[in-house]
């Protein structure tokens, strides 16, 4: 067993969920169940992504989310293949997703609550740029059989079980993490699963991309200024694609840092707590990379609202530092 464990190829998303049952929560298979549902809906929506300009899934649907962002038809097809996956899965008791204004109930019978970008950075589809989905796990905190209620959504990002993302580009990955490291699957096409490709990710400890969007540096304070001119002035390379699942995964695997600074029109930046950043923050710790709003660890952070906004800084564990050294600075 240990001997094919080791195998850095060969081993079936399925069959690693397995291997690993028994470090899984609760270690009942409903967890692992979960997981193989969110790897059906990834494949589907892969499919989907495929073959996007065959089929009439492109452009706005004319709708808005809660945040007032205008909807693709990709956003709410990824949001149903999620919620049905998850829902026929048979494990989740409740979800909360970027495209629906309140928690969906699904079996006040069950343990866990999934929060969900089902298609992150979905500007970027129509011009066939990588998009992803984040998914982060919570086990609930009030008892089985009763209504899910807020304080079991509104939980610190150190709480969660499981999180990860699936980024859908030149090739298709599933990355997870269960608090015991990182681990990446490449989807193979022809064979229709995600295979383990990336065992124990790791953060680069330091790197040279940062990637932020900075046709808004008139919008950022001082201090972020002066951490992009440092960057500058020290050889470092901007990368930003629009697509934060996209940034994310270069960055872990050339080291580099994401940043989503305050912005005077939005001080809390873009991204979103439940179901962006505590994700990302969780894999990130997981690989030996930081997580921060510039203050403090994203997974200290106790969330108030489902789609609460937040700064976000997160990479390499040196560049971090620097870039939290500039943050942080009262220099004016
Ligand atoms: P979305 O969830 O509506 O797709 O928005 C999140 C996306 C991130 O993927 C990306 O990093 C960021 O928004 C880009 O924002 P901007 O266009 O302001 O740079
Ligand atoms: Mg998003």
């Amino acid at each position: 067993m240990e001997k094919e464990f080791a195998k850095p190829v060969g081993i079936s998303l399925d069959r690693f969920i397995k291997l690993r049952q028994d470090e899984s929560p609760g270690g009942t298979g409903e967890f692992s169940q979960m997981l193989r549902d969110i790897g059906l809906a990834a494949r589907i929506i892969n499919r989907e992504l495929n073959h996007f300009g065959l089929l009439d899934i492109g452009g706005k649907i004319g709708t808005e989310n809660i945040q007032g962002e205008e909807q693709k038809k990709m956003d709410v097809i990824a949001n149903t293949r999620f919620i049905r996956a998850l829902s026929d899965g048979g494990e989740i008791c409740a979800i909360v997703s970027e495209e629906e204004d309140e928690i969906i109930e699904v079996d006040r019978d069950k343990k866990y609550i999934i929060a969900l970008d089902p298609l992150d950075g979905s500007s970027n589809i129509d011009v066939t740029v990588s998009v992803g989905t984040i998914f982060s796990i919570f086990r609930r905190k009030s008892k089985l059989g009763t209504a899910v209620n807020e304080e079991d959504v509104l939980q610190k990002g150190s709480q969660q079980l499981a999180a990860g993302y699936v980024i859908y580009g030149s090739s298709s990955m599933l990355v997870y993490t269960t608090g015991k490291g990182v681990n990446g699957f490449t989807f193979s096409p022809s064979i229709g699963e995600f295979f383990l490709s990336h065992p124990d990710m790791k953060f680069p400890d330091d790197g040279i991309i940062y990637s932020v969007n900075e046709s808004l540096v008139h919008e950022f304070d001082e201090s972020v200024v002066r951490y992009l001119k440092y960057c500058k002035e020290n050889n470092h390379t901007l990368r930003y694609t629009g697509s934060l699942v996209t940034d994310f995964h270069r960055n872990m695997l050339k080291g580099g840092i994401y940043m989503y600074p305050p912005c005077q029109k939005t001080p809390n930046g873009k991204l979103r707590l439940l179901y962006e950043c505590n994700a990302l923050a969780f894999l990130c710790e997981q690989a030996g990379g930081k997580a921060s709003d510039g203050k403090q660890r994203i997974l200290d952070l106790q969330p108030t609202d489902f789609h609460q906004r937040t700064p976000f800084y997160v990479g390499s564990a040196k560049m971090m530092t620097k870039a939290m050294s500039f943050v942080n600075s009262k220099e004016k």
